[in-house]
């Protein structure tokens, strides 16, 4: 747990999720005055067992002197959360958890002691999140990974004093972005930018700054590691041009690290080998392994160990994660991609495709990845989606394709993987890929993308028991 200073006045905190119950902890912990406050009581009885007093922020706010904020509570978009307004009103500074972790290391002292890598983008950022970090362990290097990856930033350690630099991979949300005042990065690293969170930041200009905001105020002076790959990105590494930047892209001959034909190409014709690194599959892959080149470069570490760290690193659950092999077919749960863009390199990363999608569809739905449906042999709807995934489906099958794909609104992500895979076993092709991509958000059948994985996967371990004993499934 993180050492905290000791705050004056009395610390509430709103939204007691694993971030809040963490800056609880942490702030107890110092022997701050805590009031702490969630709509659901669950968390609530977890505050008051961890020393918070508990009172409702939204009806009785008082006067705290400062108000930590999960970073799902909204401050501008839709509408700023009251709790928000009522901390403005009285001057309260309102935080988050990344303030109090730059709290925490500039009390200790140990500021100089750590080195902080912010990584972000739309997508991509928890795989480059744990390849940096698999890199850098893989070096030997003291290393804590941390953020919207799901380990609370307060739940990690202090720097050792006595150590080399402690190096912390921080994985940011624009949500955590946008709440930030006071942690700053020493390299900093943004992916991409396409549509997401649009309700939360109001529109594509309000994201892109949220996302910004990692590199503003001189945030980032050793390295800023920027995509070139869309519009917003480029505008991003153009601004920022002078100042210790490495583009990297996806696409052949853009950026000074990029990705062509298995191999990323850096400097004065270097490459590096990609294809022979399981878990960095695809186009998309080789922009996360680029970042990461560029950073473990800045670090110091050899091109050797770096290519070395890329083919042990054995991927992240629900990203393009290969769950089970049964004869010629190929099951792979890649739960984490809630938005279309995600789903766009998975389709690209495989033919053959016998796609599960749907859940809650983005803006957009699925229209944009018309380019990607000719690796798709048949679809499987599951959720709330599936009607208008349909309905899209259907009419691009008209619009551009000879052979009709046939769709089948499968509701539930059980018969999604049988339907799928008797399909795909009847089709009797060398090789096909039953793939959850689901392009939505989980929670109108889940409680998050984790589960929805773990459902896909228990479903498949399921599917494959019945045929190994013969039966049907
Ligand atoms: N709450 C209220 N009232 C409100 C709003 C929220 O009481 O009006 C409460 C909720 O009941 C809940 C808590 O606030 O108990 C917030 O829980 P949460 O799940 O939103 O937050 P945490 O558990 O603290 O998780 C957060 C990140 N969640 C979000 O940003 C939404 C996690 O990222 C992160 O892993 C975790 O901190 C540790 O740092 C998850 C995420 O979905 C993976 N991120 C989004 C994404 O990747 O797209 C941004």
């Amino acid at each position: 747990m993180m050492q905290l200073p000791k705050l004056t006045g009395e610390t509430a905190v709103f939204g007691l999720g694993r971030s809040g119950l963490a800056c609880v902890a942490s702030l107890v912990a110092a022997g701050n005055q805590v009031v702490a406050w969630d709509d659901r009581a669950a968390p609530r009885a977890q505050a008051e067992k961890l020393g918070a007093r508990v009172r409702d922020l939204t009806e009785d706010f008082a006067t705290p002197t400062q108000l930590i904020v999960s970073p799902g509570v909204p401050l501008t978009h839709p509408a700023p959360h009251p709790i928000v307004l009522a901390a403005r009103a009285l001057g309260c500074a309102v935080l988050g958890d990344m303030d109090l972790f730059s709290m925490a290391l500039e009390a200790s002292g140990l500021r100089d002691k750590a080195t902080i890598l912010g990584i972000t983008g739309t997508n991509g950022k928890s795989t480059t999140t744990a390849l940096v970090c698999h890199m850098l362990q893989s070096a030997g290097l003291p290393v804590h990974m941390g953020g919207n990856i799901g380990t609370p930033v307060l739940q990690l350690p202090l720097p050792e004093a006595s150590a080399q630099n402690t190096i912390y991979v921080l994985e940011l949300s624009s949500y955590q972005l946008d709440l930030n005042r006071q942690l700053h990065c020493d390299i900093g690293v943004m992916l991409n930018l396409t549509p997401d969170h649009l309700d939360r930041h109001g529109d594509m200009a309000g994201y892109a700054r949220a996302k910004q905001a990692l590199f503003e105020n001189g945030k980032c002076q050793t390295l800023r590691v920027i995509g070139t790959q869309d519009a917003p990105s480029r505008e991003m590494a153009q601004a920022h041009r002078h100042e210790n930047l490495i583009t990297i892209s996806s696409a052949p001959s853009e950026g000074d690290i990029h990705f062509a034909q298995g191999r990323l190409n850096y400097g004065a014709g270097e490459t590096l080998d990609l294809q022979n690194c399981a878990a960095l599959r695809g186009a998309h892959n080789g922009q996360n392994a680029a970042a990461a080149l560029a950073i473990g470069q800045s670090l110091g570490l050899s091109d050797a160990a770096i290519a070395n760290s890329f083919e042990s690193f054995g991927g992240m659950a629900h990203r393009l994660q290969s769950v089970a092999h049964h004869g010629a077919l190929h099951f792979v749960n890649d739960s984490k991609a809630t938005n279309a863009e995600a789903t766009r390199h998975a389709l690209a990363a495989f033919d053959n495709i016998y796609w599960i999608a749907g859940g809650v569809a983005k803006a957009g739905g699925i229209s944009n990845l018309k380019p990607q449906f000719a690796n798709v042999r048949a679809a499987y709807l599951i959720g709330e989606a599936g009607e208008d995934f349909a309905q899209t489906l259907t009419d691009t099958m008209t619009d551009t394709m000879p052979d009709k794909m046939p769709v089948a609104i499968s509701q539930t992500i059980d018969k999604a993987v049988s339907q799928a895979a008797e399909q795909a076993q009847a089709d009797a092709l060398s090789q096909a890929t039953i793939l959850l991509s689901p392009a939505c958000a989980s929670f109108d059948q889940f409680e998050d993308f984790e589960a929805r994985g773990l459902a896909f996967q228990a479903a498949v371990a399921t599917w494959v028991a019945a045929q190994e004993k013969g039966g049907a499934a």
